[in-house]
Parts: structure tokens; sequence; C-alpha cells
């Protein structure tokens, strides 16, 4: 049957009534309404980026150093041909090299850098088996090493193969000495003050 809107009007507001009632005040044996769902989960963090390339620096000590077995070549003389780049970086491109005994060797040192000779100078002194280079290297500016003595004492001489000159960036220095008769390891290092830490190695004698 159909009822006369006014008629109806009270169970209108009466439903209304409750629904506003059972919106507002949930029954109080209702648990507590769940908290809102948590927050979406922060997205992933995004990828890493690609590292830094490592300073220049870095690498060329270390991609540079040339394999001893590399490191000389015999001319058509039998002249032993050795080439040693430095660096701005401090180190010596060539850490070993091997000559026969009694072997001509022609030497070259190159400054691959740019700083003077008064702030990054380098030279490659050979000693005589058994010296340390450790040890001549502290004991240089002891005996009195200068720029004007290429950081090599006159009284450190004796116990020297072979030496180049102190150069600066862009300079090379090449000298001719021949091989020592006795084989062995004789241990070579750069003499500027601070550097034969880094700047060091062999030349074997075979
Ligand atoms: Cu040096």
């Amino acid at each position: 049957m159909i009822l006369p809107f006014r008629a109806m009007l009270p169970w209108i507001t009466l439903a209304l009534a409750a629904l506003w009632l059972a919106a507002c005040s949930p029954p109080a044996d209702e648990p507590p309404a769940p908290p809102p769902p948590a927050e979406e989960p922060p997205p992933l963090p995004a990828p890493a980026p690609e590292p830094a390339p490592a300073p220049e620096a870095v690498e060329a000590a270390d991609d540079e150093t040339v394999p001893a077995e590399e490191a000389v070549t015999v001319d058509d003389a039998g002249v032993a041909q050795v080439t040693i780049g430095s660096t701005d970086q401090m180190q010596f491109t060539v850490r070993e090299f091997t000559v026969e005994a009694g072997q001509e060797v022609e030497l070259t040192l190159v400054h691959e850098g740019r700083l003077a000779v008064e702030v990054m100078g380098h030279n490659v002194v050979i000693l005589q088996p058994g010296e340390d280079y450790m040890a001549f290297g502290g004991q240089v500016m002891v005996e009195g090493g200068s720029m004007a003595n290429d950081y090599l004492p006159e009284g450190m001489r004796d116990r020297v193969v072979a030496f180049t000159r102190m150069i600066g960036g862009g300079e090379t220095d090449t000298i001719r000495f021949t091989a020592p008769d006795t084989p062995g390891e004789y241990p070579f290092l750069c003499t500027f003050p601070g550097h034969f830490g880094a700047m060091n190695g062999v030349m074997i004698v075979r």
C-alpha cells in the first residue's frame, strides 16, 4: 500500500536519525575502529648512482705500472733500454726491471707531470745490493741532501750503482751504465725528500 508522504515523514526522520547515530557514535562494545591503514610504504630507494670514477691520480698509479717483463727492450746493439715514468702523484711507472749481468743499460727517467722540480722533483738512484732504500732515503737529508746535489750527497755516492739527475715536470734524463757483474736485487728509489716511501723499486740483475 502507498502511504501519503505526510504519514511517512516521521518514519523517514527516525530512519535518518538512526543512520546519523550509527555513523557518529559506534556502539560501546564494538572495538575501536582500526587505525587507518599505514601509509604506503616508502618507495624503494632509487638505485645508487654509479660510483664516481676514481681520481685520475689513483688510476694512474695502479693502471700505468708497467709489468717487469715489459719494462726492458734490448736494442740491436744489445743495450737494455729502460724507460721509467714518474708522475705528479709521486709514482714510478716501473717498479721492477731485469737486465743481464754486465749488460749495457740505457735508462731514461721521464717526468710525466707538470710540477716544478723544487716541488715534485724525481730521480732514480740505484743502490748496491743489501742497501735498504728506506734507510738510504732517510739518510739523504741527514748527510746534507739538497737541490744543489740532486739530493744525493757526495758522501753517499759510493753506495750507488747509477743515478739520474733530479728532474721536474716535462723533463727527461737518460743515463748509461754497465749492469753489475754480480746477479742480485738492486733497490732503486727517488731521493727527493719524502718520496722514497712511494717511489721505489728493484733492478734485478741475472
Ligand atoms: Cu720523487
